[in-house]
């Protein structure tokens, strides 16, 4: 027999898909010593009580949860309540394979701290799947890679399908809001290593789906809460204030080359952009990206030189926001620079945040 498993089920209004899904994972876990451990949100179809006319035969338990609802923090409960080491989610309606199971949890046994049974990797996909819902599917995907950096470490942080070490989440606060359970453990859970197995998303087979149109404002409410509580968005905050430094040193230098020391004010402008560029970075390194330093003078240099060349786009975006403001619209020259400097801003955050500082990206 192999390790104990815990496989997290969530459920809402899924009666006629519960025997066949414990069917398919008893023959698939019999090397396993394993519990499906249902979490239904008061389903009015008779899930809890379908689960629970099966305790005989499989091992299963079922959470009815009342007054609460929701996918991911349905997971959560059932994470709360699971008392074996090697943990499994996975959705009642068998669009997630089985079959997959082992293979996950081989990966986990392998040494990796999490499995994500994922689409978007070689072998894996949705072909069933609508052109509007893949690209909703991507455009959540490109979200979370642009708001959350370690997110871009797999290639589909929203599978809903995956399994975990405890570890990863002992200790850990999980407060997800909607359906990705998944982004919540790999933004807060413990994590070093992790395994993508390829699965194709299949057809519901029974029930109806539960995904609406208030799904995608969740994920929004989502993000941003994982964007504070991950810390990404005080990362945002403090390159903002080493940005407002840079206009300080910028202006001041401006002032003290031409007044002080008789250079002609563009000269001594382009001395005062290189220099503000350079304590940006400096204060960036110590500070905005500390966590990512990496030793070494190469490395240092390197992103010098990157973080040079980005603020060089972040001028050009400037520069092109103003003349597009005053001259189309005829803006105030003042205001027009207002929007080129948010508009640089965002440039600068995130390509830094992508390029300049991504190969050292914390796990
Ligand atoms: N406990 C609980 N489970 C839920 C809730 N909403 C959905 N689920 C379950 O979560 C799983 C995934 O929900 P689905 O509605 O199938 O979502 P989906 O797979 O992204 O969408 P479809 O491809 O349209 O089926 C299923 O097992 C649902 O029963 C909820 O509010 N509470
Ligand atoms: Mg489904």
């Amino acid at each position: 027999m192999k390790s104990s498993v815990t496989i997290v089920v969530p459920t809402y209004n899924e009666r006629d898909n519960i025997v066949p899904l414990v069917e398919k994972i008893a023959k698939n876990l019999s090397r396993y010593n394993y519990e499906i451990l249902f979490v239904d949100d008061n389903s009015s179809d008779g899930t809890a009580e379908e689960i629970s006319s099966l305790k005989s035969k499989y091992p299963v338990r079922v959470i009815v949860r009342e007054g609460e609802k929701g996918l991911a923090t349905a997971v959560v409960r059932g994470f709360e309540s699971a008392e074996s080491d090697l943990l499994v989610v996975m959705d009642a309606d068998l669009q997630h394979p089985p079959e997959i199971v082992p293979r996950l949890l081989d990966a986990l046994e392998r040494g990796s701290d999490l499995a994500i049974a994922s689409r978007y990797v070689l072998g894996g996909g949705c072909d069933d799947w609508s052109g509007i819902r893949k690209a909703i599917s991507r455009g959540a995907i490109i979200l979370a890679d642009i708001t959350l950096p370690k997110a871009r470490k797999v290639k589909d942080p929203m599978s809903g399908f995956f399994a975990l070490k405890r570890k990863v989440i002992t200790g850990v606060k999980l407060e997800p809001v909607g359906y990705k359970i998944l982004l919540e453990v790999l933004m807060m859970g413990k994590w070093r290593e992790v395994t993508e197995v390829p699965f194709k998303f299949q057809l519901r087979q029974q029930g109806k789906s539960k995904l609406n149109l208030n799904q995608q404002y969740e994920y929004l409410r989502h993000l941003w809460g994982l964007s504070v509580r991950s810390g990404e968005f005080k990362r945002f905050i403090k390159f903002c204030l080493v940005g407002g430094s840079g206009v300080l040193v910028n202006t001041g230098l401006l002032w003290l080359f031409t007044e002080k020391a008789g250079l002609f004010y563009a000269l001594s402008s382009v001395i005062a952009i290189e220099t503000s560029i350079i304590t940006n970075y400096l204060l960036n390194h110590l500070f905005t990206f500390k966590d990512r330093r990496v030793p070494g003078a190469k490395a240092f240099i390197l992103k010098m030189a990157k973080f040079n060349l980005v603020s060089l786009g972040g001028l050009i975006i400037n520069i092109g926001i103003l003349s597009f403001f005053t001259e189309i619209f005829g803006l105030y020259y003042l205001l027009s620079n207002l929007i080129g400097i948010a508009g640089a801003t965002l440039w600068n955050y995130f390509v830094n945040n992508w390029w300049t500082w991504q190969d050292s990206n914390p796990v």
